[in-house]
């Protein structure tokens, strides 16, 4: 048994960031397609967030945008010409395609792999699979280069084991880990690990969303990475109709604590009494369950009192839930989290942080980061220049203001000029991170580069 402690791997916001109403079943994203954004805004709060959780000591590292327009995506659908005459014809010709390549996506890490620590995995190493992201086309597009982005930060193959997606088909779609809870008595000791689907591989699906994560995508992953006492459990069917599009829309754990919405699993008691079991001489897990009648579906999913990061701060006994401002602002959420910490429960402290740029595209704290339990060899193991420090933080938020626009429209993303803007940022970004200059396909390809 070791000591280890829980980091986040947060995705820096990336340059493209926009609403184009890309998700069915996610209603933010739905809600607000066409609206201008704000890119400087939402990567300042984004890095403002990761800044919090490093003060309040947890170790922070930051996982980059991917390259967006993605032009490779464009040339493979048959578009031909220069970069920008690329990205000009499919704007023209194939809509849905173009708004996919520009999509900042990756920015929501918790999607970007399963991870299993190495106090779980068979063969003692701490564990990656990307998410292949089959359901949504701008999401599909992200697994390579997130594995690349994981490689640069995880180096050491004698630690760290980061594996190919899983193969990239609807019967094992898979959406990472915002659809798995680890629990456990202490982070470096051994933990359960509940991992959440909701539909089978050959199960005919008529939800009005789709079911993002299948159960054999899960069952895959478990065996691949070796991961020890694994519970299987089914989303809820109601909780997917009303928006619950992955399971951290609406549940969260930490350490011996699982906190979710009465409808998040279609059978909550076979599922108690699973985790207790795998659990057994472990550690007795702790149930915190809001009904649905003290918080209706509905708030939860827009308020996204559960989609919060709850974590142990180091020194304090109880955890500390760190909640996006819209969970303040609806009267039926803050009253769950004051009835939290009156109460003698596992969550004694609630903290909101302001993502609210994410937030309208279904993106909460918890979205935005990559849990990764890691021991203190595996931490001096990790690349330091992708770990936040202030220092590094001033210099990403000047890099910010260089770089990003104050405000994004459908049609701005076809300007051939934001193509420029965004390698340029990219470009002085993989110094910044210290990257290497081949990080980004426009930096092994400047032929293509050239618009
Ligand atoms: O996959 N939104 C993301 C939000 C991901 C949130 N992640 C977690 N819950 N862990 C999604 O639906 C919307 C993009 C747009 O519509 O422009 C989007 O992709």
């Amino acid at each position: 048994m070791s000591t280890a402690i829980e980091a986040n791997a947060d995705g820096l916001i990336g340059p493209t960031h926009s609403y184009a109403g890309l998700s069915p079943g996610n209603l933010a994203s739905s809600l607000n397609k066409g609206e201008a954004s704000n890119p400087r805004a939402a990567v300042k709060q984004g890095l403002q967030k990761m800044r919090r959780l490093h003060d309040l000591g947890l170790p922070q590292f930051i996982l980059p945008p991917h390259e967006r327009p993605n032009i490779p995506f464009l040339r493979s659908l048959g578009f031909a010409g220069t970069d920008g005459e690329v990205l000009a014809r499919a704007w023209k010709e194939a809509l849905s395609f173009a708004a996919a390549a520009c999509s900042a996506s990756p920015m929501w890490a918790a999607n970007a792999a399963t991870v299993t620590p190495s106090a779980d995995a068979a063969d003692g190493r701490l564990h990656f699979t990307p998410a292949n992201l089959v359901t949504n086309l701008h999401r599909s597009l992200e697994h390579a280069q997130t594995r690349r982005a994981l490689q640069a930060l995880f180096p050491d193959p004698r630690r760290f084991a980061v594996h190919e997606a899983l193969p990239p088909v609807a019967h094992l779609a898979d959406e990472g880990a915002a659809n798995h809870v680890r629990l456990c008595a202490a982070h470096g000791e051994p933990g359960v690990n509940l991992l959440v689907w909701g539909r089978e591989a050959w199960e005919p699906w008529d939800g009005p969303y789709p079911a993002r994560q299948t159960r054999e995508a899960c069952e895959a992953i478990v065996r691949r990475h070796g991961a020890g006492r694994p519970v299987l459990a089914r989303q809820g069917k109601a909780a997917i109709a009303g928006g619950t599009f992955h399971n951290d829309v609406v549940c969260v754990g930490a350490l011996d604590t699982l906190f979710f919405h009465e409808l998040a699993f279609e059978d909550t008691d076979t599922v108690k009494a699973d985790i207790r079991a795998a659990a057994d001489g472990l550690f007795e897990p702790l149930f915190v369950e809001v009904s649905a009648e003290d918080l209706p579906l509905a708030d939860a999913i827009s308020s996204y009192l559960f989609n919060s990061m709850l974590i142990q701060v180091p020194g304090e006994s109880r955890l500390t839930l760190v909640c996006p401002t819209e969970t303040q602002e609806n009267p039926r959420s803050r009253a769950v989290t004051e009835r939290l910490v009156a109460s003698n429960g596992p969550i004694g402290r609630v903290e909101f942080v302001d993502v609210r740029q994410s937030m309208r595209n279904g993106g909460g704290p918890a979205c935005l980061r990559l849990r990764v339990v890691m021991t203190e060899a595996e931490l001096a193991a990790a690349n330091p220049a992708m770990r936040l420090t202030p220092e590094l933080h001033t210099r990403l938020d000047a890099w910010a203001d260089r770089h990003y626009r104050d405000t994004l429209t459908a049609a701005d993303l076809a300007d051939p000029a934001l193509l420029e803007e965004t390698r340029g940022a990219l470009d002085d970004l993989t110094g910044l991170l210290g990257l290497g200059s081949g990080f980004y396909p426009f930096q092994r390809d400047p032929a293509a580069a050239l618009a």
